[in-house]
């Protein structure tokens, strides 16, 4: 035992002799968490990041109240360490870290990094205990709703960082100690120079030597120099001017390059106290009169995409590796620009963004509902501050934002037009409080605001306050057509000509299990999707007065209060939650990328296809950059085409059964490209379904196919009635107003979007099969009730017609059911399937829906032979 201990010493010695010191270790083990729900103390064992909204995946109404975290730690009295400090990466939103059962710091705003100096509560030599109050509920700081789920808990890491007494100072706004500020840049020459605040808690002043050295990119030394210095007890701060760099590489999207800085401070005897190392790149930003961006003096299309920070499986507590994922996956589309929407994300995003190349814009979580009061605003300047301090050294970071959508809530929950007024000044000025301070910490950057696409932002003053005006347009999706887009962002250019602006959000909804031959607004189809993005992002392109363009989003992501198709996700994303890429990622691949080649067909979102007759031929789509695609079919040519606007589609009539797709393409080079897929072709054919025992489906009231993950069903569109087959007789599709079915959640099923659609009226549905014994399936859900309206969904109007359709249905003449009130039975907008065994002795079966009150209504149908 006892040479045991002398080894073991002995290499403690030996390491400290060689200089190693322990700088700071993960403090994300061995906690305990539990809900502060009705004084129920159940603490689970948790491992950092955490969160505890999985809920938010399931309800609305997710859990935001209050969790406690507790740990006992033990703490070793050490020579080399007097100063204790925990990093808190993230925690949202509130947190009160106790050490000891001392308060030690109160924290607020969920998406920015704190430190806790926790050594004058610590114990040496013994256990402690710590434990954070984390709070999530709506609490005066934004953000107070959004659409995205505000998920609580400790969810980025903790760290614990030892210090002596002398060391870079941790601040209060959650900065490092050094700050990096760029002086002059030309493609010859660039000077810089170094804001250094040290703190020195002993009671002594101090003498002190820094040493400052940098590497370029290449890892080559570009100087190196000491500087002696006194630090008086207490704080210290001193700007040191950098030796100038000849030749710099500059940072660019297509050249991240980064130059290292290291700073390390000695104590009087040589010994290293402290050290620090940041990466910093050169990199010049304008705007010039013609309001574009310039990079290093060049124009820059500013092109990609915003990014929420959840992943389905993991909600917000990702890890490092998690969100270089999603990084490298907008940057792989050839992407310059990120949005960080809508809040400061991790330190890991910053630094893949400043690796990989690509601009940022990032921003506070002032959206969408803003607070009439001091506490609020003063809250809202404290994220901003501390934003631009944590990621001030970042050469990625081009513009700050500072709000998003802000009147958004005013326009459409207040009546009153004098608390609307009221509120419109006060968001205004909370916005010149926000605009003053980055112009005061940060003035060599670009401010931003996204506004929605609505002329009030410029009546009431908002518009034009930032140095960049942002637009999150959706013409063709919640409202409008298509071609609202250009003209929208055409006429702000004509009214403000000298307003530089660009177009911060643009997207569409897509749901894997809808497909149409005629996309349309709002049918959450893929193909409409795709029909979206292909129309916006060539007039973002050629119009020579945007600046450029985030589409929304880059990935599927949780807002839980949003009903739609897939309740609980904006599924707008290039990529699903699990990050699998859509067809349409593949276009925005080839639109942006000049670099990489890109084929594909763009069929992997729907490669089993079961068709109506009248769908028989289908068109096939490419996404290609280059200039000649030739397509095979079951290795059959079907001669070459040209890609316009990356695109490029034949009309095929596919074989029943697996078909083999491929494409060949060549660049300009003359190399040879190729991409391979199959589809699965069944042609709907009323025996054949009924025999095969797959059954008749229909989507009522829908143009989509619809794939039920639920049952493995496909429900076919909704179609008038042919002889030989089946279809409807009379009744109408419902339509809110230019959009097909609700957009509210239907309670009770997975496959909301068969629900969503109905048929309403009197009307008949024939079904010309043989005589024999069926198995009716009848799915209702009354959707005369609107479910609750979601603000961001601009076209969703209020639904007042309540009618609890009451209707008599009858087959071939057999009363099923006399008086149905499907809303009496589960409530509106809930589903009821109803399931009957008829005996059909006709050569037809028909299904009448006979309205008694309201209108008669169905939402699906499915028919199988018994
Ligand atoms: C917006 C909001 C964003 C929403 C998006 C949408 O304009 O800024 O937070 O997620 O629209 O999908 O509706």
């Amino acid at each position: 035992m006892r040479t045991q201990f002398i080894i073991v010493l002995t290499m403690l010695l030996s390491l400290s002799e060689v200089g190693a010191q322990l700088q700071k270790e993960s403090f994300n083990e061995g906690w305990s968490f539990n809900k502060v729900t009705e004084r129920v103390h159940k603490p689970e064992p948790v491992t950092l990041p955490h969160h505890w909204n999985d809920d938010a995946y399931e309800t609305k109404h997710y859990f935001r109240g209050e969790g406690i975290y507790e740990k006992r730690f033990y703490v070793r009295a050490e020579n080399t360490t007097s100063q204790y400090y925990l990093y808190f990466e993230g925690v949202n939103s509130i947190a009160t870290v106790k050490v000891n059962n001392k308060i030690l710091r109160e924290h607020k705003g969920g998406y920015t990094g704190f430190y806790v100096n926790i050594t004058s509560a610590l114990k040496f030599d013994d256990y402690n205990s710590i434990e954070v109050l984390v709070d999530n509920t709506n609490n005066n700081i934004a953000p107070l709703s959004g659409d995205f789920t505000i998920f609580g808990g400790i969810y980025r890491p903790v760290w614990m960082i030892n210090k002596t007494d002398v060391h870079f100072k941790l601040d209060s706004l959650g900065g490092n100690g050094l700050l990096f500020y760029q002086d002059e840049l030309t493609h010859k020459k660039a000077t810089g120079k170094l804001e250094i605040k040290i703190s020195n808690l002993s009671d002594a002043d101090q003498r002190l030597q820094l040493n400052i050295s940098c590497e370029n990119p290449n890892g080559k030394r570009e100087f190196s120099f000491s500087k002696n210095l006194k630090s008086v007890s207490g704080e210290n701060a001193l700007t040191i001017p950098l030796p100038s760099i000849k030749d710099p590489l500059l940072w660019t999207p297509e050249n991240p390059n980064l130059y290292t800085i290291n700073v390390s401070l000695n104590g009087s005897k040589g010994n290293k106290l402290d050290e620090i190392s940041e990466n910093i790149g050169w990199r010049n930003i304008e705007i010039n009169e013609n309001n574009q961006f310039l990079l290093n003096g060049e124009p820059i299309k500013l092109m990609g995409a915003s990014r929420h920070q959840d992943r389905v499986g993991y909600g917000i507590a990702l890890s490092d590796q998690h969100h270089i994922e999603d990084i490298k996956a907008l940057k792989n589309t050839g992407a310059n620009f990120i949005r960080l929407a809508h809040y400061p994300q991790s330190k890991a995003v910053l630094e893949a963004c400043d690796q990989l190349g690509l601009l940022v814009w990032e921003e506070i979580p002032v959206v969408d509902i803003i607070n009439n009061n001091e506490e609020f605003a003063i809250n809202a300047e404290f994220q901003l501050q501390e934003m631009i301090r944590q990621h001030f050294n970042h050469p990625s970071v081009v513009m700050w934002g500072y709000m998003n959508e802000a009147i958004i809530q005013v326009q459409y929950r207040f009546k009153d037009k004098n608390e609307k007024k009221e509120l419109y000044a006060s968001t205004v000025s909370l916005a010149e409080r926000l605009e003053k301070l980055v112009k005061e910490i940060d003035p060599s950057r670009f401010t931003v605001m996204a506004y929605h696409g609505t002329n009030l932002y410029n009546e009431i003053g908002l518009a034009g306050i930032s140095d960049i005006s942002g637009w999150n347009l959706y013409d063709g999706w919640y409202g409008g057509d298509l071609s609202g887009f250009k003209s929208f962002i055409s006429e702000q250019h004509n009214k403000y000509p000298k307003r530089p602006l660009i177009v911060s959000e643009f997207g569409a909804g897509s749901d894997k299990r809808l497909h149409s031959m005629k996309p349309r607004k709002f049918d959450f189809s893929m193909e409409y999707q795709q029909t979206f993005m292909e129309h916006y992002w060539p007039v973002i392109k050629d119009s020579a007065f945007v600046m450029g363009g985030a589409m929304w989003n880059l990935i599927d992501f949780s807002s839980a209060l949003r009903q739609e198709s897939m309740p609980r996700i904006n599924n707008k994303g290039l990529m699903y939650g699990n990050r699998e890429a859509k067809d349409v990622y593949f276009y925005q691949k080839a639109f942006l990328n000049n670099e990489e080649p890109v084929l594909h067909i763009a069929t992997r979102d729907w490669s089993r296809r079961l068709l109506l007759q009248t769908d028989s031929m289908q068109s096939i789509k490419v996404y290609s950059n280059l200039n000649q695609v030739e397509m095979f079919i079951n290795d059959e040519s079907l001669g070459i085409k040209n890609p316009e606007n990356c695109t490029v589609t034949w009309d095929i009539v596919f074989k029943p059964g697996k078909n083999k797709i491929s494409v060949k393409g060549v660049d300009s080079d003359g190399l040879v490209y190729e991409d391979i897929s199959y589809v699965e072709i069944e042609i709907a054919d009323i025996n054949d379904l009924l025999s095969s025992g797959s059954g008749i489906n229909i989507n009522v009231g829908s143009e989509c196919y619809f794939h039920s993950n639920a049952s493995a069903e496909v429900f076919l569109p909704d179609v008038a009635y042919q002889k030989g087959a089946w279809g409807y007789i009379n009744g109408t599709a419902f339509e809110r107003g230019d959009r097909p079915g609700t957009t509210a959640e239907i309670i009770g099923t997975e496959d909301d979007p068969l629900f969503q659609t109905q048929r309403q009226g009197n009307f008949t549905y024939k079904f010309d099969v043989k005589p024999g014994e069926y198995e009716v399936t009848l799915c209702f859900a009354d959707l005369s009730f609107s479910g609750e309206a979601v603000v961001y969904d601009l076209g969703h109007k209020k639904k007042d017609d309540i009618s609890h359709g009451n209707m008599m249905i009858h087959i071939n003449g057999i009363v099923l059911e006399k008086k149905l009130i499907p809303a009496e039975i589960v409530g509106g907008c809930n589903s009821l399937s109803k399931t009957y065994v008829v005996n059909i002795k006709d050569d037809s079966m028909k299904i009448n829906f006979e309205s008694k009150e309201g209108y008669a209504f169905i939402n699906g149908i499915k028919i199988l032979a018994k």
